[in-house]
């Protein structure tokens, strides 16, 4: 496994929740660092271009109403594998479904209303962390 990067946003509902603390400290236990992050309320431009790959699913109006519905955190997390270390701290989709002890079996009501967004791939990374951030705002590894 390598030094990789990821994009995770705690979505409206963990935010409206205030468990921001308690996410980024699943974070860093996991040995993930946080190398950037913001507050911010996205767009409905902003949220139909990051779920593009959804445009033609029958989910994606709701999805989109749902990551507008009030401020997300976004962040970059970096670490040996830190893609799949990611998506394992976040518990599948489905809150119902997911593991004892992720962050959606923990802090997620439903699948639309799930707590957290990690990238899924490699190129899903590359993609998402620079939809959101500039490489100036992104600590350098060290
Ligand atoms: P995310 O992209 O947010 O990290 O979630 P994910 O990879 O676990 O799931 P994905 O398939 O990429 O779906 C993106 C988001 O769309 C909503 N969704 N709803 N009703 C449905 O069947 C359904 N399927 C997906 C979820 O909120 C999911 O996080
Ligand atoms: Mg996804």
């Amino acid at each position: 496994m390598s030094n990789e990067r990821t994009l995770s946003i705690i979505k409206p509902d963990a935010v409206a929740k205030n468990v921001i603390g308690e996410i980024y400290s699943r974070f860093e236990k996991a040995g993930l660092k946080i190398v950037a992050a913001k507050m911010m309320h996205l767009s409905q431009e902003q949220a139909e271009g990051f779920y593009a790959e959804h445009k033609e699913r029958p989910f994606f109006g709701d999805l989109v109403a749902f990551m507008t519905s009030g401020p997300v955190v976004v962040q970059v997390l970096e670490g040996e594998g830190a893609i799949a270390k990611n998506r394992d701290l976040m518990g599948a989709t489905n809150p119902k479904e997911a593991e004892a002890g992720t962050i959606r079996a923990d802090f997620a009501d439903t699948i639309d209303a799930n707590a957290v967004h990690g990238s899924d791939s490699a190129a899903s990374a590359e993609r998402e962390i620079a939809y959101f951030f500039n490489d100036s705002e992104i600590c350098p590894r060290g």
